[in-house]
């Protein structure tokens, strides 16, 4: 009887690899079969990617010029948290106090995931540009030892689009698509952040709005 059983466990084995090998022969015949599709596949989710790095640093190098003449006041702004610190205000304030050495931190246990900042501009404006001071920029050493914003979602009444923002300490150009919006309100959420070497506190310097 020994025997048999012994068999029979070295027979159902033999089907595992057997059965094993057969599944390996398809996976790698799937592969094969559709390597065109993964590959354009891969190639739009890079596209997206750089598309969404493109429409940041669009105007960049007119950054200057665009600050002369064009800035649009921003009203009020909201945060859906905000660090409480004895010492140091980083109250939403600070996201349009036109001091770039002030910050609003998040006051999340995380990074502040899916934290919202919505700014009103008082009445309906044409929005071509926003620019985004990142991170703590009252000096270098606190602009690393804090999170920046890496993925941030731009929703300006239904349109709903992302941008990947680049790690570091240059004003960074949001260019809306088209023509820009006519809005009286935006809102930014964080998706996604870069990891600062010491706190796990997510800060935006500055926010800023032009035609
Ligand atoms: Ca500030
Ligand atoms: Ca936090």
């Amino acid at each position: 009887m020994a025997n048999y059983r012994e068999a029979g466990k070295i027979v159902s084995r033999s089907n595992r690899n057997r059965r094993a090998i057969f599944l390996c022969i398809i996976i790698v015949a799937i592969v094969f079969i559709f390597r065109q599709e993964i590959i354009d596949r891969v190639h739009d989710y890079s596209n997206k990617q750089r598309e969404k790095e493109a429409m940041l640093v669009a105007r960049l190098d007119n950054y200057a010029k665009l600050q002369d003449n064009n800035n649009i006041t921003i009203v009020s702004i909201t945060a859906d948290s905000t660090l409480t610190s004895a010492n140091l205000d980083y109250g939403v304030g600070k996201l349009i106090d036109n001091d770039i050495e002030t910050c609003w931190q998040e006051g999340t246990d995380d990074y502040g995931k899916d934290c919202a900042i919505e700014w009103k501009l008082g009445s309906s404006q044409a929005v071509k540009y926003i620019a985004i001071y990142n991170g703590n920029q009252i000096s270098e050493e606190k602009f690393w030892a804090n999170n920046r914003v890496k993925e941030a979602e731009i929703l300006i009444g239904d349109n709903r689009s992302s941008v990947i923002l680049i790690d570091s300490m240059d004003p960074q150009i949001i260019r809306l698509e088209g023509e820009g919006a006519n809005t009286d309100s935006i809102k930014i959420i964080i998706k996604s952040v870069y990891e600062g070497e010491t706190w796990n506190d997510t800060c935006i310097s500055e926010i800023k709005c032009y035609k």
